[in-house]
């Protein structure tokens, strides 16, 4: 089944991005843009047909394409991003997602960050964050309840997303910090941890039987590989700076056949 990539080219305003536990440092623009060039190579060469959205120069963070969206099998469900500078980015989002599923949206007063939600088989788990309210995960579960997924919110603390400190690496096995989210969700999946002294490398992006991670973090790549996962580093500290880890620089979700 052929994956597609929805990815978006980086701001000349990403200077100007939102920060939350970082603190703001230059960012070289053009180095950024061929790590991210690297990045789309990187999801073509594991199957994904990728569509470009349409820049949005005046948005920062334009370039997160994962927080404006949660993509199910059966439904898109548009977020309401918790910063207020990024809910412009939603639009074209829509727009590409209306040719593959279903839409649905995150209404106010309620904020979700793509960021926020890990998706494991049937269950959703829901970081509660500065970005993603309690009443954000509870009308995503309105949603997909219906559809049989199973939805659990969680509390997160000293990073930015749910997907910061845990990822899907393989079938029922997690990549994740301790630090900073409570393991004990997990007790019915394998964890891996990530390297002590690599506290942002649980940010990995699974596609099928490949996952791309972040090309400065091989302590946390060697454990990935010891657990016989094929690892496709990529080098990502530019947007690292932005607080950006490499699941949020897409949307990837199967293309299905619509009804
Ligand atoms: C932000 O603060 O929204 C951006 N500077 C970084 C977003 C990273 N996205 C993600 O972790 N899904």
């Amino acid at each position: 089944m052929k994956l597609v990539a929805l990815v978006r080219g980086i701001s000349p305003s990403i200077m100007r991005c939102e920060l939350t536990h970082l603190a703001r440092e230059p960012i070289d623009l053009a180095r950024a843009r061929i790590e991210h060039g690297r990045y789309v190579e990187a999801l073509a060469g594991a199957g994904c047909r990728i569509e470009g959205l349409p820049d949005l120069p005046d948005h920062p963070d334009a370039v997160f394409v994962e927080d404006t969206a949660v993509v199910l099998d059966e439904l898109a469900v548009i977020a309401r991003p918790g910063a207020r500078s990024r809910r412009g980015e939603t639009r074209s989002v829509a727009s590409a997602l209306r040719a593959y599923r279903a839409v649905a949206r995150i209404a106010a007063p309620a904020t979700l960050d793509g960021g926020d939600v890990l998706r494991t088989g049937r269950t959703l788990f829901v970081g509660i964050t500065g970005r993603t309210n309690p009443a954000g995960a509870r009308q995503l579960a309105r949603l997909a309840e219906p559809l049989g997924y199973s939805v659990h919110p969680l509390a997160v603390t000293g990073c930015l997303h749910l997907k910061s400190a845990v990822t899907e690496v393989a079938d029922r096995t997690l990549l994740i910090n301790r630090e900073w989210v409570d393991a004990s969700a997990f007790s019915a999946l394998a964890l891996i941890d990530c390297d002590p002294g690599e506290p942002f490398a649980a940010n990995a992006l699974r596609l099928g039987n490949t996952v791309i991670h972040a090309a400065e973090f091989p302590a946390t790549a060697g454990r990935l590989r010891s657990a016989g996962i094929d690892v496709r580093p990529v080098p990502a500290g530019e947007l690292a700076k932005a607080e950006g880890g490499v699941t949020c620089g897409s949307l990837v979700f199967p293309e299905l056949d619509r009804p």
